[in-house]
């Protein structure tokens, strides 16, 4: 077992490779990744009456972004669900199969290789197997690498992983493409919401001027998925996500508005798009940032791409005074740049979906988290 420990590297304990655990802990799971019962998973979807499974989060078409269709149909996703699969997006399918190629090559190399990145709490930036820094707490069933895509100034090649060798120009051409569908997909989430098309990525700070990183998830297989999370339930403190998932292996699981769990069942090739906390503060509420976790699998391992567009993290963000119409919609939330916002994620991982975005109440009675000293060049999303 001593060549799945880097060392602490800052950890407030050694880091065990999940994949280390999957190839030598036999049909029972460490204890440490063992959820509460109520958090376990169903693996099964929401059954309705009549035993059909209900497993499907909204399906848009992207191929006409102009078309008042279009924005119809994403506004609805993101009202209802949060969420939604975009399918004729415009990304290159060969592009999505060398940037799943080039990962799950980096997760195929000797442990030694990995292990030259891996990352400490101070910048998250690359191979991990935790979030948070708290000494004891539960772990997911999960490996990442995690990398910084804007601003430039904090993006870094040498912090990528060298091998496989395309893995660097294919990630680079990666984030060129979907940050050019994450702007598509915002002009139409901002004519949803009744505004110019320009009006949601102006308050991120305007093109240029975003933040993005990603987060590169290898879920081995697991002999006891019923009792962990490769993920646990979150939303994603960002602007947006744009996930790629594996075609074939199932394990994204949704929170509806009737607090089931749904399992999506993934388009081949489609990005699965969800509305992170700070739009839903942009949006006042009318967009909603939807609690997701993830399940494994006892037959096959998983890879998921997970591309964060974020707003520029100093700039305060509150809602949007179009969306504001006191007293029937007051602001819901105070102002707070998302430097701010995030500064305690850092501490306790991914938990849930923080308490002053459950239930919204108004500006004035909504704090912002109590400390805000860290920098967002160190922050995990
Ligand atoms: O792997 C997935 O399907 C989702 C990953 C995710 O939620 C995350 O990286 O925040």
């Amino acid at each position: 077992m001593s060549n799945c420990f880097n060392g602490g590297a800052g950890w407030p304990e050694p880091v065990v490779r999940v994949q280390a655990v999957s190839d030598s802990c036999g049909a029972t799971i460490p204890e440490r990744y063992v959820k509460a019962p109520s958090d376990r998973p169903s693996l099964q979807g929401a059954a309705a009456p009549g035993g059909v499974v209900m497993n499907n989060i909204p399906v848009v078409d992207m191929s006409m972004p102009n078309a008042d269709e279009t924005a119809r149909a994403v506004a609805a996703a993101c009202r209802e669900w949060g969420f939604f699969q975009a399918v004729n997006h415009g990304v290159r399918p060969d592009l999505l199969r060398r940037a799943r190629a080039a990962w799950r090559g980096f997760f195929a190399q000797p442990a030694e290789a990995r292990e030259r990145y891996a990352n400490s709490p101070a910048t998250y930036e690359g191979y991990g197997s935790r979030l948070g820094t708290a000494k004891g707490g539960p772990l997911d069933w999960g490996d990442y690498y995690f990398l910084h895509l804007l601003p430039p100034s904090l993006e870094s090649h040498d912090k990528w992983p060298s091998l496989p060798h395309t893995l660097r120009d294919t990630t680079e051409e990666y984030k060129e493409e979907v940050l050019e569908l994450s702007r598509r997909v915002m002009r139409v989430m901002s004519r949803g919401l009744g505004l110019d098309d320009g009006r949601l990525l102006a308050a991120f700070g305007g093109e240029g001027s975003e933040g993005a990183c990603m987060r590169v998830n290898f879920y081995p297989r697991c002999p006891q998925p019923e009792l962990t999370l490769g993920v646990a339930a979150h939303s994603d403190p960002g602007g947006m996500t744009m996930l790629l998932v594996d075609d074939h292996v199932k394990g994204l699981q949704v929170r509806n508005a009737d607090n089931q769990w749904i399992t999506v069942d993934p388009v081949p090739n489609a990005f699965i798009v969800n509305v992170g906390d700070q739009i839903q503060v942009l949006s006042n509420a009318v967009y909603k940032s939807v609690e997701h976790r993830v399940t494994v699998s006892a037959a096959e391992d998983r890879l998921s791409l997970a591309l964060f567009y974020n707003p520029r993290s100093d700039l305060p963000l509150a809602p949007m005074p179009e969306l504001v119409a006191p007293p029937d919609r007051p602001a819901l939330y105070p102002s707070m740049t998302f430097d701010e916002y995030r500064v305690d994620i850092r501490q306790r991982g991914l938990s849930g979906k923080p308490a002053q975005l459950r239930s919204p109440q108004t500006a004035t009675t909504c704090a912002p988290p109590a400390s805000s000293s860290s920098s967002a060049s160190t922050l995990a999303r």
